[in-house]
């Protein structure tokens, strides 16, 4: 039988994942949704010609008896109430990231999950379920390039709205590569400094752009991630791996290449969606074959915990310019394997 799933939250990302569920995922059926707009919640079912019950509100969608699972696509802010209703009535959740705004908040969902007793958090963080990075993680594992010594990376959007502040260059969208590059590497941060290169002309008053994020990792690993949320010019991921002999790169997206009017060009994505959209696919489908198998796995509370605790140190960097240690706990025998595994 299909797992029936209840979603939080009809936006952007919501309704990417309520039309993979419906259309493109296999075991799955969105049964009940909920925003604090129901009208646009109706809409975008009625938008995916898709049959399935509004609810008020997020905490009577999780206690709905047909609803056996969740899917939080609501703000940020909202997650972690969904997440700890969603384990108090002991049913499995995919929370789009952060898992909580804080580490104070991930604490407190890794605690509860821990006081449940079985792992029934996924995030989605969906990088590590990109072919490309797949690809990377497996030459570095291979020791091909001998051990990882440096890692350059970029994170650019093409432009970002009035409403986007300069710690959300942290929180939205480094938080990506918080995540995955701890993952790839199969290593922990120890600290953090963050730069600010001269400011874009073309980013609001309020907004400091770009940010060059210096992390160190427990192992010595030194990397340099440019954050650009205005660089005009494009949806632009950019991972490079320096090893003792070798250098491995995330492959750009296939795009045909053009010889024409005396140049030779490929074209470059302009937004997220695309960039990631099968390994969007890929997450969820992992989600919904786990809980029906019984087990949740992928990103777990913990790995949402890992990457909050780096964003709230980066965010300290940014305010104090100085070098700022990231510190985690032990990590708990619920989390057992190390990052590295999905
Ligand atoms: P959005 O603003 O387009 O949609 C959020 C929706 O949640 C809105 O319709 C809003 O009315 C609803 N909402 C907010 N609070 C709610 C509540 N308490 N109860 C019910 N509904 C509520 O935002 P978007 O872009 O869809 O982002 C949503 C989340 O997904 C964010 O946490 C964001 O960081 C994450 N995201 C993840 C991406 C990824 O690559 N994994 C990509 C884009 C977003
Ligand atoms: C957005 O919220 C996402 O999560 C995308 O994956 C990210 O790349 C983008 O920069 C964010 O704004």
């Amino acid at each position: 039988m299909s797992l029936q799933l209840g979603v939080i939250g009809t936006g952007a990302i919501g309704q990417d994942h309520i039309r993979r569920c419906s259309q493109t995922l296999q075991g799955c059926r969105v049964v009940a949704v909920t925003d604090i707009d129901p009208q646009q919640a109706a809409r975008v079912l009625d938008g995916l010609t898709l049959e399935a019950e509004v609810y008020p509100d997020g905490h009577a969608l999780i206690q709905a008896p047909e609803v056996q699972a969740l899917l939080v696509t609501s703000w940020g802010p909202s997650h972690e109430e969904f997440v700890l209703a969603a384990i108090a009535a002991g049913k499995p959740v995919f929370c789009e990231k952060p898992l909580a705004v804080t580490a104070a908040g991930c604490r407190r969902i890794v605690e509860a999950e821990i006081a449940h007793g079985r792992r029934l958090v996924q995030v989605g963080f969906m990088r590590p379920y990109d072919a490309g990075y797949q690809a990377l993680k497996a030459v570095v594992d291979s020791g091909r390039i001998g051990e990882p010594l440096m890692l350059h990376c970029a994170h650019r959007n093409p432009r970002v709205g009035e409403n986007y502040k300069t710690d959300m260059a942290i929180t939205d969208t480094l938080i990506h590569e918080l995540d995955v590059l701890r993952w790839l590497l199969a290593d922990d941060y120890v600290s953090v400094q963050v730069l600010f290169p001269r400011k874009t002309g073309k980013a609001h008053a309020q907004l400091r752009d770009p940010q060059i994020v210096l992390l160190e990792t427990a192992r010595g690993t030194r990397i340099d991630v440019e954050i650009f949320v205005n660089c005009q010019y494009g949806y632009d991921i950019q991972c490079e791996v320096v090893g003792e002999s070798g250098i491995a790169r995330l492959p750009e997206p296939p795009q045909v290449q053009l010889r024409s009017a005396a140049s030779l060009s490929s074209a470059i994505l302009m937004d997220w969606k695309g960039r990631f959209i099968a390994a969007y696919d890929v997450e969820l489908q992992a989600f919904v074959d786990g809980v029906r198998a019984g087990r949740v796995g992928g990103p777990s509370a913990w790995d949402g915990l890992a990457a909050a605790v780096a964003a709230d140190a980066c965010i300290e960097a940014q305010q104090s310019g100085a070098i700022v240690p990231i510190s985690l706990p032990q990590r708990p025998a619920l989390y057992a394997c190390p990052p590295g595994f999905l």
